[in-house]
């Protein structure tokens, strides 16, 4: 399963593959089988950037000493699917690694949203090939509808319903499998990622879980990334369902997704306008009105996350609510004096 092209490792060192990632140690595969490895301490400790430690679909150098595997260093990358650690901060979160093709997974429900399906791409472009996998055909008696709607969004970039449960559409995933061949597959919860593999792989090695009525969305069934390895040479990467991911990248998203909008703005009267409420605003002016409110909506998520993860700003709040706190009670004890 490692590939001739990996740089060779010098002896007594030795190459594996991370295949799974668990809190504080890790499994990787070697000619041998697979066995439980940590990290050489100094390695942690040379690489403060969460991004340069290994992560599924790593190529590794270990070394085996008293029946365990320690992790000397990570061989150099073909490529690394990241999104960002906290909103606003510019520390990425490794996903995986070595991809030869992303599916970004999205199921055609209530849970469908091409801004999100624009941001993974964004996060994947110029860095690992991708392709967008509708999910639940089953379910769509019209699934051309959200085709149409993401290669309006993504064009040249091929996009394909699938069902896992009835098999409909998974010969056109075959076209990127292959001996030496790593796919991944990321998404919202419950989308189907862990189904779609446990088809591909001919058997139910991932489990499964229903999705919530009231809005379809998942349950987080999948809480570790894992590479799987397919009969014809394949390897499978499952990750959970990224929650935060929706707005992980949301300030990408924005200034791509309206690209616009900075233009537009330069016709605002304030130069510091935020194009809500402020009189003369070109932008709302000019924007088509469903436009607009996308735009408005994914502006308000962002600085809602920005604002939660903003530790000056937490404590801005948390002294604001206590004024107001404050205030309350002595307008409470205020209405009994007046009595
Ligand atoms: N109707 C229908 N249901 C599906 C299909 N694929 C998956 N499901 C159902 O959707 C639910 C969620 O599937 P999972 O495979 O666990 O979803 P996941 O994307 O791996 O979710 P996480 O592991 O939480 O990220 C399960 O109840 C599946 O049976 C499909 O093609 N059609
Ligand atoms: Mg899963
Ligand atoms: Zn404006």
């Amino acid at each position: 399963m490692i590939p001739s092209s990996i740089a060779q490792v010098e002896p007594p060192l030795t190459c594996a593959r991370v295949i799974a990632q668990d809190k504080g140690s890790y499994v990787v595969a070697t000619a041998g089988g697979e066995s439980r490895a940590q990290i050489r301490g100094a390695l942690l400790h040379e690489n403060t950037e969460s991004i340069e430690l290994p992560v599924v679909g790593d190529y590794v150098a270990i070394k085996h000493s008293d029946g365990t595997s320690m992790i000397e260093r990570v061989l150099e990358r073909k490529n690394l699917f990241t999104r960002r650690a906290v909103w606003g901060s510019h520390s990425m979160q490794p996903i995986a690694a070595n991809i030869d093709t992303l599916f970004i997974t999205m199921a055609m429900n209530r849970d469908f949203n091409l801004r999100r399906i624009e941001r993974y791409a964004i996060a994947a472009a110029n860095k690992i090939p991708f392709v967008v996998l509708l999910t639940k055909s089953d379910l769509m008696e019209k699934p051309e509808f959200f085709i149409d709607s993401v290669s309006l969004l993504l064009n040249k970039i091929p996009v394909f319903a699938v069902s896992a449960v009835e098999g409909d559409g998974l010969d056109q995933i075959s076209q990127f499998l292959g001996r030496g061949k790593t796919i991944a597959f990321v998404g919202s919860s419950g989308v189907g990622k862990s189904t779609l593999i446990n088809a591909l792989l001919g058997e139910d090695v991932q489990f499964v879980q229903d999705v919530r009525e009231q809005d379809d969305r998942g349950r987080h069934t999948t809480t570790r990334r894992l590479l799987l390895q397919m009969e014809d040479g394949t390897s499978i990467i499952d990750t959970p369902g990224m929650r935060e991911f929706a707005l992980a990248d949301a300030e990408d998203g924005i200034h791509t997704a309206f690209a616009e909008v900075l233009q537009l703005s330069t016709g605002c009267r304030f130069s510091d306008c935020r194009h809500n409420t402020e009189p003369d605003c070109a932008v709302r002016a000019s924007m088509d009105a469903a436009r607009y409110a996308s735009y408005q909506k994914l502006e308000r998520e962002a600085a809602f996350e920005a604002r939660k993860n903003d530790p000056r700003r937490k404590s801005e709040d948390r002294l604001k609510w206590r004024a107001i706190h404050k205030e309350n009670r002595r307008r409470e004890n205020n209405k009994y004096k007046n009595f």
